[in-house]
């Protein structure tokens, strides 16, 4: 698929996706949707790549919402459409093997702060603005954000942004657990690489498994969630990353990982 509204790039094992429509402040029409969703399915069968980033084009945004000229004069049914096919594509993103973090650049509004929910950690520099403006629009979060929000940031606050619709700052949105670190604008794209190599020196498997543990466990009961983290924990002694893992810790070495999904 030829991109138009995103870029995509892959260096070092990390996968690079921007939102590019700096115009308008790389607002999310179903054309990017689409696209957003393609790249997804692609970095998905990629085992090259361990971790992805996603940031947004310019100076100013990261994604400033669902772009609100192309929603006005959708029908019930249309909407209804338009959010289902942003939901399907976050999750896709939220379900990758891969750590994706969200760089986040400037304003990330709406479905741009939705977006940034669905991935796994969210990088703020300290020009990022988040919000869930949608009330001053007559409408709801519907990219997912009335379900991932509070379980971010708890029911009271998420009411709060967003019945108020109010935007909060990048120390704001760390303070309440949004945002997982604030770093300065011109660092923000080495911060994130830097966090990605962290975690991609780790053994790949267990972190991939411990996401899935993490993002589906919190949709269970508890006493499932258990036993499939115990499932999870079981399928990596089926490992060499395993064996590696420990036996270097055993033999006071360094270990080398090599499994991923
Ligand atoms: N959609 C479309 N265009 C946008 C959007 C957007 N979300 N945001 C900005 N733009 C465009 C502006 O229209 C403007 O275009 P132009 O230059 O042609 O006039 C350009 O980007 C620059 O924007 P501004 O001039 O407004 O820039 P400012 O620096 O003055 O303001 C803001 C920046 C504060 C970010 C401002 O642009 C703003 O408030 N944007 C809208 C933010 C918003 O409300 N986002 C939520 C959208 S709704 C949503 O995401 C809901 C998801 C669920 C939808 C359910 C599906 C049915």
């Amino acid at each position: 698929m030829q991109y138009e509204n995103i870029l995509f790039a892959a260096k070092d094992g990390i996968g690079y996706i921007t939102i590019n429509r700096p115009k308008a402040l790389n607002a999310l029409n179903g054309e990017t949707l689409d696209e957003l969703g393609n790249a997804a399915a692609c970095i998905a069968e990629r085992k090259d790549l361990r971790a992805v980033i996603i940031t947004g084009a310019g100076e100013k945004a990261f994604v400033a919402g669902a772009d609100i000229a192309q929603m006005r004069d959708q029908s019930p049914a249309e909407a209804k459409q338009f959010s289902r096919k942003a939901q399907k594509v976050f999750s896709a993103i939220e379900h990758l093997p891969q750590v994706v973090i969200a760089a986040v650049n400037g304003f990330a509004l709406g479905g741009g702060c939705e977006l940034a929910m669905a991935c796994d950690l969210r990088v703020a520099s300290e020009k990022a603005k988040f919000g869930q403006p949608e009330v001053n629009l007559g409408i709801l979060p519907s990219f997912g954000g009335t379900q991932r929000l509070p379980r971010l940031v708890g029911r009271g606050i998420a009411k709060e942004l967003i019945f108020t619709a109010e935007p909060i700052d990048a120390g704001e949105a760390w303070r309440i657990g949004l945002a997982n670190r604030v770093v300065k604008p011109e660092e923000l794209m080495e911060q994130c690489e830097n966090l990605a190599k962290k975690i991609m020196s780790k053994g790949m498997f267990g972190v991939s498994l411990a996401k899935a543990a993490v993002n589906d466990g919190m949709n269970m009961d508890t006493e499932s969630a258990f036993k499939y983290e115990a499932e999870l924990f079981a399928l990596c002694f089926t490992t060499e990353d395993q064996k590696e893992g420990m036996s270097a810790f055993l033999e006071k070495r360094s270990a080398e990982f090599r499994d991923f999904f």
